[in-house]
């Protein structure tokens, strides 16, 4: 079926969809297996040398994983998609597969840990030279462009501040430059955020968060331009960070809702952000859809919704987030984010304790600021459990 004109939701359910005709299977079943048979020696051949298209082994490609590639390339507007074995997974092989020795990066400071921690202390290792800049004033990410740019590599909104920073314009300068601008959607998913459209030329994905939305699979998503997908496959497949038949599958089945799960996490999280910023408790709510963001114009033109993660400080100490944490009760103690059920955490006692505080508070994570994926229970429950569990503090 051509569902290339179709709405969002309408693509998220039907792009991509293997029609099974050995039984009719109405829901895709799961290729559950290791390796494919070949007829005889010549097809076996033939498939190696690329001459025929099929299936060889899993790490190579299956299925479930073809379709779901399908179906996300649609939905970012991307020709092509890869799907790997978790957000980093994308990220690395992303990062490794473009980059050479010699070549530069220029990161955004405020990213998702481990993404800094790879670029940081690992692409150093492999003869790349890293700068971070603040992303957000894009004199910074200009001023620190040099000859041997390949990659602008950014995170919007980013994890866990909530700074937005200008993807459209983040492009131009990449491509000035003749670097590729690479973009983790994660927060935003293609629903409200699409960053091909504005100019990038790679999005990476946790799909372990909105993708999945069930807290269940760990699983990651490249997509982009059919050279540049083409150029880094061979990564996935030589480092071996492809993904399971049973998490495509699972991937699969959670991409059909994403439309109305983040429809209704943006919904919610609107709700708790005003709440919380007029709450006594609160000292600060960190969330685009505010109008005291500083980049609530920007996040209203660059994507379709604010998203459901939030962050905020509570005025008070440490001891306060713990008291919060330890005080929640439908809400779920635990890192990760993206899921129906609303999670909390709070970096200065969990994520983020082994930092040392100053350089923790100078990358803007200070001692009470706590995280909150707001999920889609009813806002009425949300708001009741934050309300006793702030009457604690
Ligand atoms: N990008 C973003 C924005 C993320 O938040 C994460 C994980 C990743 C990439 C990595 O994805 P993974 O390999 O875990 O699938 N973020 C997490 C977080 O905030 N808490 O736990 C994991």
């Amino acid at each position: 079926m051509d569902t290339k004109g179709f709405k969002f939701n309408s693509k998220a359910i039907h792009a991509g969809h293997i029609h099974d005709k050995s039984a009719g299977s109405h829901v895709t079943p799961i290729y559950q297996t290791s390796t494919f048979c070949f007829d005889n020696a010549e097809q076996g051949g033939k498939r190696f040398a690329g001459k025929e298209e099929g299936y060889i082994y899993t790490r190579l490609g299956n299925p479930n994983t073809t379709e779901l590639a399908e179906k996300v390339a649609q939905l970012e507007n991307g020709e092509c998609g890869l799907i790997t074995s978790s957000g980093m997974s994308a990220i690395s092989t992303v990062l490794i597969g473009v980059l050479k020795k010699g070549d530069h990066i220029l990161a955004s400071d405020t990213l998702y840990g481990c993404t800094y921690t790879f670029i940081s202390e690992m692409l150093p290792q492999y003869g790349i030279e890293v700068t971070f800049v603040d992303a957000e004033d894009l004199q910074n990410v200009q001023d620190n462009i040099k000859t041997n740019t390949k990659i602008i590599y950014i995170e919007t909104p980013a994890n866990p501040t909530m700074k937005v920073i200008d993807i459209k314009k983040s492009a131009e300068i990449a491509h000035r430059a003749g670097a590729l601008l690479v973009v983790d959607n994660t927060f935003m998913t293609p629903y409200l955020q699409r960053p091909l459209e504005l100019g990038a030329d790679l999005v990476v994905h946790s799909a372990t968060k909105y993708i999945g939305g069930h807290g269940d699979v760990v699983a990651g998503i490249i997509v982009g331009s059919r050279k540049l997908i083409t150029m880094i496959e061979p990564y996935l497949k030589n480092f071996g960070g492809t993904t399971s038949p049973f998490d495509a599958w699972l991937l699969m089945r959670g991409l059909k809702t994403l439309g109305i799960r983040m429809k209704t996490h943006c919904e919610n999280a609107l709700i708790v952000a005003e709440y919380l910023d007029k709450h006594p408790k609160i000292k600060k709510v960190y969330y685009p859809g505010l109008k005291s963001h500083p980049q609530y114009d920007l996040s209203q033109t660059q994507a379709d919704g604010f998203g459901g993660m939030i962050s905020f400080e509570l005025n008070g100490t440490i001891e306060s987030g713990i008291t919060l944490m330890n005080s929640v009760q439908m809400i779920t103690l635990a890192v990760s984010l993206g899921s129906v059920d609303s999670l909390i955490q709070h970096p200065a006692s969990m994520t983020h304790a082994g930092i040392p505080r100053e350089e923790r508070i100078k990358s803007g994570i200070g001692d009470s600021l706590v995280r909150l994926s707001v999920g889609i229970e009813n806002i009425e429950d949300i708001l009741a459990d934050l309300s006793q569990a702030l009457d604690k503090i």
